[in-house]
């Protein structure tokens, strides 16, 4: 079968390399905290932004073109499968995510697109076999046809509705058939811009229908992997209803969902959320919730979703330290939900993205082990709530002490000053010398 793209296998080279087309510090095999890289990374390649995105912004056409030579929409459909497991052939991506419109053309009605869809699967069956490639997860895309214009699953209009359910139905088949352990739900259109034209009860509660059914199909099915819902505060609507961690954890468990629902935690997306991408990772792991990561990056001057592959590793680092406290992914991964700028339109771009982004979380992986080998962190946290280890501390803990204990407690001691520092800028300076201590 001829190339698609003009470069090679992407192999490790080690830091010293000066080879663009090279990784300088993602060495698959390499054992960190007791696994190799690629079982504690789990890159995956998200088929939207690599196959699909052309370019396009809100003042311009594509300056890519994805259609890798294909002049039909099956035949570029088709081509656009070649291209993918070629790439995650040459950079040693095991993963890859999709939406059902990423890999087949629509069409004119939902049973073309259906046929279309069961015309691409088992050429992306036998790619995976071929090159030994697996799917993290799959979703539907509910928010780009002007149908979801007032949501999906929270719109208006029931026949819309059903639309959308026969679309998750048809997105939890072919994750099954793949052997997917993930399905995603992003919320693109559920949300929304004024209350005087929504009834945000109803909406909630079918929404929550909607996933309860997903939940029971696929569970009769014998599907045993995971759901996530992918939170996002903002764009494309003014309310997103799944705004953030906290606000999913709630939503999920008024309607009784949550032991079916992890997070797929996306950083951009904490970024507009005025989070961190560590607070949203640590919420979904304090709660049992953490399952898998959209890893990208955006940009605090701009207020919107640039999708940026990720490079920034203080960013990288600390995600990866919450995934080591999560003990590692179990169904999840990082799937890199980025793209490359709109003026990097080469294919060699395409690639020097994932490179830069592997290399970023395979350093931020590295650091974040060292973190936990230094133990400094860890033993400035251990100390500073050593008052919770004995005595009143102990107490309040186990739940012994009551309101009533803690008053006489507080009036024996009469005088209580806090006088203990919070040493920020002191872990700041760890931070740094546990990454450049001794390289410069
Ligand atoms: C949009 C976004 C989506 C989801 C999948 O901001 O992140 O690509 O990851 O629908
Ligand atoms: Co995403």
């Amino acid at each position: 079968m001829s190339e698609i793209f003009k470069i090679g296998k992407i192999a490790y080279e080690g830091p010293a390399s000066k080879n663009p087309f090279a990784f300088r510090h993602y060495n698959p095999d390499e054992i960190v905290g007791g696994k190799t890289m690629r079982e504690q990374l789990k890159f995956a390649m998200s088929y939207w932004h690599t196959l699909c995105g052309e370019g396009v912004d809100m003042f311009g056409v594509g300056t890519a073109d994805k259609s890798f030579g294909g002049k039909t929409p099956m035949e570029v459909a088709k081509k656009k499968v070649e291209a993918a497991f070629e790439l995650m052939d040459k950079l040693g991506i095991d993963y890859f995510c999709f939406h059902d419109k990423d890999i087949a053309p629509e069409g004119e009605s939902l049973k073309e697109f259906q046929a279309n869809l069961d015309e691409i699967v088992p050429l992306i069956k036998e790619n995976m076999k071929k090159y030994n490639k697996k799917l993290l997860w799959g979703t539907a895309n509910l928010f780009n046809n002007p149908r979801f214009v007032h949501g999906a699953g929270t719109g208006c209009n029931a026949d819309v509705y059903a639309y959308a359910a026969a679309q998750v139905k048809k997105a939890l088949d072919i994750t099954m058939e793949l052997g997917g352990m993930g399905y995603v739900f992003w919320g693109g259109r559920e949300g929304y811009e004024t209350l005087l034209n929504t009834d945000m009860g109803l909406e909630l509660d079918n929404l929550a229908r909607l996933l309860r059914m997903a939940v029971d199909y696929a569970r009769g099915k014998g599907y045993t992997g995971d759901f996530y819902i992918e939170p996002k505060p903002k764009e494309p609507t003014k309310h997103q209803y799944d705004f953030d961690t906290a606000t999913v954890l709630a939503f999920l468990r008024k309607y009784g969902l949550e032991k079916d629902f992890k997070m797929n935690i996306e950083a951009n997306h904490a970024t507009l959320a005025q989070h961190t991408f560590q607070h949203e990772l640590c919420t979904a792991r304090i709660n049992g919730a953490f399952g898998s990561i959209d890893a990208n990056q955006g940009d605090t001057l701009l207020g919107w979703d640039t999708d940026q592959f990720p490079t920034d590793v203080y960013n990288t680092t600390f995600c990866m330290l919450e995934v080591l406290r999560a003990g590692g992914f179990v169904n999840g991964g990082l799937n890199f939900d980025a793209k490359a700028r709109r003026a990097s339109m080469t294919d060699e771009d395409i690639f020097l993205s994932y490179i830069a982004g592997m290399d970023s979380f395979a350093l931020g992986l590295k650091i974040a082990q060292k973190i936990v080998d230094d133990g400094r962190i860890d033993a400035f946290i251990e100390k500073r709530y050593a008052s919770f280890k004995t005595g009143i501390g102990a107490d309040i803990v186990s739940g012994k002490a009551t309101l009533e204990s803690l008053s006489d407690y507080a009036l024996s001691l009469n005088v209580v000053e806090e006088k203990t520092s919070g040493g920020q800028e002191y872990l700041e300076s760890v931070i740094n010398d546990i990454m450049f201590g001794g390289a410069l």
